[in-house]
């Protein structure tokens, strides 16, 4: 039996992967925001799949949170196998000069400092068994720049160089790094960058079949079952009508 801590599995990519890893006897570290989610997923995991489940729940952008939450943990749940940096978000869509300061520093604090956060909490820990798996979810906004994308994607070219960075970091310490780099998925994501606005969150995804949470969950799974000497680097992954940043096709 495996241990994996998840940040942000309220909704999308985390909710997903926090299944199919209890579905693969995982189990499972939960944090969030939100208590009730977080509540009835572990409820769900615990009925149906039988895992042990923690939840924490905190906001990754405090640092003074996120070290209660670990330092709080006992001996069994320190042994963590996997780390999945999945909490994130992107909050706007404005030419540089009408962005709102608010916006930026939420994905800088949440995307960057979050993860940097949780990762100095958990790495250790991974060091001490002188094994462990680091999972960060990336963007293709990691490595290519759109228009009104400004700060989103210079928080995700952050994990981009911090997933290379950590790598190298974690080369002499058995601990694999991986970077998932998604396109278009349809989640809370779109919903949360237009403010609630549904109208507004629906328009990326018409005429187009988008990613689901469950096809990012299954390249995670797919990730860290690869036998003990393979490490799975980067991948990049967008829905079959999405060429890039730039190219999508709709019907
Ligand atoms: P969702 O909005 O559905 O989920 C985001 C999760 O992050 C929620 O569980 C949310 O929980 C958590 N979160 C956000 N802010 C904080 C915070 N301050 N502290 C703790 N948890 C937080 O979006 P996705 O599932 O799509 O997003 C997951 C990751 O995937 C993000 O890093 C995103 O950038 C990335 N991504 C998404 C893409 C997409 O098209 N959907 C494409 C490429 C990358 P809560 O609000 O309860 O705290
Ligand atoms: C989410 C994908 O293209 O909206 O990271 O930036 S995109």
């Amino acid at each position: 039996m495996k241990f994996a801590l998840i940040t942000g599995v309220t909704s999308g990519i985390g909710r997903a992967t926090a299944i199919m890893l209890a579905e693969n006897n995982y189990n499972l570290i939960l944090t969030g925001r939100r208590n009730e989610q977080l509540d009835a997923l572990k409820r769900e995991i615990e009925v149906k799949y039988k895992r042990d489940v923690l939840t924490l729940n905190f906001d990754i952008r405090s640092k003074e949170s996120v070290d209660k939450a670990i330092d709080g943990l006992t001996e069994r749940w320190r042994k963590i196998d996997v780390l999945v940096n999945n909490a994130g978000l992107a909050v706007g869509l404005n030419h540089i000069q009408d962005g709102d300061v608010d916006d930026w520093e939420r994905m800088i604090d949440t995307n960057i400092k979050g993860l940097l956060y949780i990762t100095r909490k958990v790495a250790p820990m991974m060091i001490e068994r002188g094994k462990g798996h680091i999972i960060n979810i990336g963007s293709i906004a990691g490595t290519q720049v759109y228009e009104n994308g400004n700060v989103y994607c210079a928080s995700k070219h952050a994990v981009h160089a911090l997933s290379q960075g950590m790598r190298e970091d974690m080369l002499k310490h058995n601990i694999k790094v991986t970077e998932i780099r998604p396109g278009m998925v349809e989640t809370e994501f779109s919903l949360v960058r237009f403010k609630g606005d549904q109208e507004k969150a629906q328009s990326p995804y018409h005429g187009l079949v988008p990613l689901f949470a469950e096809d990012i969950a299954d390249a995670i799974l797919y990730v860290v079952t690869r036998p003990e000497h393979v490490c799975i680097n980067d991948m990049e992954i967008t829905p079959i009508a999405q060429a890039n940043a730039f190219y999508v096709f709709r019907k």
